[in-house]
């Protein structure tokens, strides 16, 4: 790994909120003295019963609680429309770029106002009460962030689903927090494709149920069927409703949002997190970690159906009276400059992105970013897996001309926002390093055995302290919350991911040491591939692994074992591609399918899936000890037959 330092660039040193001494001094108080530290910085947003109390954490087993500002109450629509309306209400908010480079529009924050209590008074009017949960199933288009502010704004839970996601996936989601609202659109509009956002939802609803009502908005103006008293035309049932919505009253552990989100076993759990803490947290960060100054323009590219999309497309940036681009589109259409143009056409000064796309268009060559000027671009941002030096030192190079700080940022959808990440007026960079942990965290390293390890080490990343934007429990199973993030290493928050901590104490991830794989940047647990390649007729096993790819960062592996007497066929293989596409969503498709007419098990039965691992990544030379195996033999067959060839 590349151990070079790229100091902090002077002109940064002087505009930046946060310099090395502030940092240092700031840090520490922030870990010795909790409640001084947050109990100041909770001040940043408008309470309407200001808090008295502060922090109230146990990570205690069996009786995790945590608490932040408890006996405060505030509303997050308030916080991120309403209180700028006086001293920017004619500035952009949202500035919307299109995925056709033809269409944009700017929506100022008192529009934005009047879209969201619209929209807020329209939901009131179906029903949705304080409390009820409204799934959101959309493409990037402004409607997604008034559809978030408005369910804020009257208490309502949100619960995105990713629009890539498949309607049996949306289905779980939709009875998981049994859902009586759901909000979509016509279709969706990405790289110049159509995605049929309503169908997938009607066959979703369909399936579970409990549905009162469908908003529909419309995008591209496709002929949708609406069916009677249940769908509503988003722009009709807005144009009827009053433009004056008194913000509900929430206490700061109300619920704001619920985000489904894979792990290692089982279903997709519902990440749920509250409204004061969150908040707090998710405007702090916003301002530190990317230097957000008044009128700064400032675009992150995830969609609003990742945690990613929550904090830092829409509640962070709001909150704090920001320009926040929000990008429809692909980084590849309609050609491979269309970041750059997007950067040069709004003038964009700080971009957030993830290693894949980096990874990705570092493929199509320097051409097509040198082509632009990138003149007002003074921060890079990544996120959402390791970035490897090649990919950092290019993002550096080629985009930021040597010129700008990257924050490598390294967070969950658990921990609300940013946990480990430079300070771009702080921090000497390395490539590839998250680096130093943010105010109030503090990451520990610890071994298999539990022992926290010190100094230049690695280990699981656990991280001993709460933190406001902390996740609060599993919707509706406090039990798996538990047992998931603070039964492996008792009082401590357990991240699932590995780290290695270098001579000058900066962080470095090596990517998750549970069955969770990172396609993209987008969370896949094995379980779920798994699962849906044995619902298929022909399958009779299943074991899916990630493997290193390109691009991707990592790919899905899968082992397939079919039932007697098929024959593993290449259009077989496609066939199962489909299915488990059409079954979870492309993005859980496997990139490669070895059918194996056994698995390497133990005696017991269990499948030694660290053998299935080191083979997919076509490392069988050091597949350690393999004496336990029911069947040794089976290990031959399938590095014979590996699909991972160099
Ligand atoms: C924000 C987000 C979380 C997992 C996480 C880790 C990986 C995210 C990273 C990173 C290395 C970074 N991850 N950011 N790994 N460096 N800067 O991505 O949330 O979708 O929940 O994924 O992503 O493995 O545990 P989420």
């Amino acid at each position: 790994m590349s151990e070079k330092l790229h100091p902090v660039p002077e002109e940064w040193a002087k505009r930046a909120h946060v310099d090395a001494a502030k940092y240092k001094a700031d840090y520490a108080r922030s870990i010795a003295d909790p409640d001084g530290y947050w109990g100041d910085i909770g001040k940043r947003l408008d309470w309407i019963k200001p808090y008295s109390k502060v922090k109230n954490v146990s990570f205690a087993p069996n009786a995790v609680s945590i608490k932040w500002y408890e006996d405060g109450t505030l509303n997050v629509s308030a916080n991120c429309v309403d209180r700028h309306l006086a001293t920017r209400g004619d500035q952009t908010a949202i500035l919307w770029e299109g995925d056709d480079p033809k269409d944009s529009k700017a929506i100022s924050y008192r529009e934005l106002h009047e879209h969201v209590c619209r929209f807020a008074n329209a939901m009131k009017d179906r029903g949705v009460r304080k409390g009820d949960r409204v799934t959101i199933y959309l493409p990037m288009i402004p409607e997604a962030a008034y559809a978030m502010l408005a369910c804020a704004r009257i208490g309502a839970v949100h619960s995105i689903v990713f629009g890539g996601f498949s309607p049996d996936s949306l289905a779980g989601r939709i009875e998981g927090c049994e859902s009586k609202c759901v909000i979509t659109a016509d279709e969706g509009l990405r790289g110049g494709r159509k995605v049929p956002l309503k169908a997938n939802a009607d066959a979703a609803i369909d399936k579970v149920g409990g549905v009162e009502t469908v908003f529909v908005v419309t995008r591209t103006g496709a002929n949708v069927p609406m069916k009677e008293g249940r769908d509503v035309r988003y722009e009709e049932a807005v144009a009827a409703a009053s433009a004056d919505c008194e913000p509900e009253e929430m206490n700061a552990e109300d619920p704001l949002f619920i985000l489904y989100t894979s792990g290692s076993t089982g279903k997709p759990k519902g990440v749920l997190h509250t409204t004061g803490g969150y908040l707090v947290y998710a405007s702090f960060t916003h301002e530190m970690i990317f230097d957000y100054h008044e009128g700064d323009v400032y675009w992150c590219t995830a969609d609003v159906g990742w945690v990613t999309g929550h904090s830092y497309i829409v509640y962070g940036p709001l909150a704090n009276g920001a320009i926040t681009l929000m990008f429809e589109g692909v980084p590849n259409y309609p050609s491979s400059s269309r970041f750059w143009e997007v950067v040069d056409k709004h003038q964009v000064n700080t971009f957030y992105t993830a290693p894949t796309a980096i990874r990705a268009l570092m493929g199509g060559g320097e051409e097509a970013v040198k082509k632009t000027s990138r003149n007002s671009l003074r921060l890079l941002g990544s996120v959402g897996e390791p970035i490897n030096p090649e990919a950092w030192e290019w993002y550096y190079r080629v985009v930021g001309d040597s010129r700008c700080p990257i924050v490598d940022t390294w967070w969950q959808t658990e921990t609300g926002g940013i946990l480990i990440t430079p300070l771009p007026g702080a921090t000497d960079l390395k490539a590839g390093s998250a680096t130093t942990p943010f105010f109030g965290i503090k990451p520990e390293l610890v071994d298999a055995e539990g022992r926290v390890v010190e100094g230049a080490a690695e280990g699981n990343l656990v991280i001993a302290q709460s933190w406001p934007g902390q996740m609060r429990t599993v919707y509706g199973d406090h039990k798996r919350f538990e047992e998931t993030y603070f039964s492996t290493y008792p009082n401590k928050y357990f991240t699932g991911d590995g780290c290695r901590r270098d001579e000058d104490g900066y962080y470095w991830i090596t990517g998750r040491v549970d069955d969770v794989i990172n396609v993209s940047g987008h969370r896949m647990g094995t379980a779920e591939v798994e699962s849906s390649l044995v619902a298929h007729e022909k399958v009779s096993e299943a074991a899916v692994v990630g493997y290193p790819h390109d691009i991707k960062g990592q790919g899905i592996y899968a082992y397939v074992t079919l039932m007697a007497g098929v024959e593993g066929t290449d259009e077989l293989r496609k066939e199962l591609v489909a299915w488990v596409r059409k079954d979870i969503g492309p993005i859980a498709a496997p990139d490669l399918i070895q059918f194996s007419p056994g698995l390497p098990k133990t005696r017991s039965g269990k499948i030694m899936r660290r053998i299935l691992r080191k083979i997919a990544e076509d490392e069988f030379g050091a597949l350690g000890d393999t004496s336990t195996l029911a069947d040794p033999g089976v290990v031959d067959d399938l590095i014979e037959h590996r699909q991972n060839k160099a």
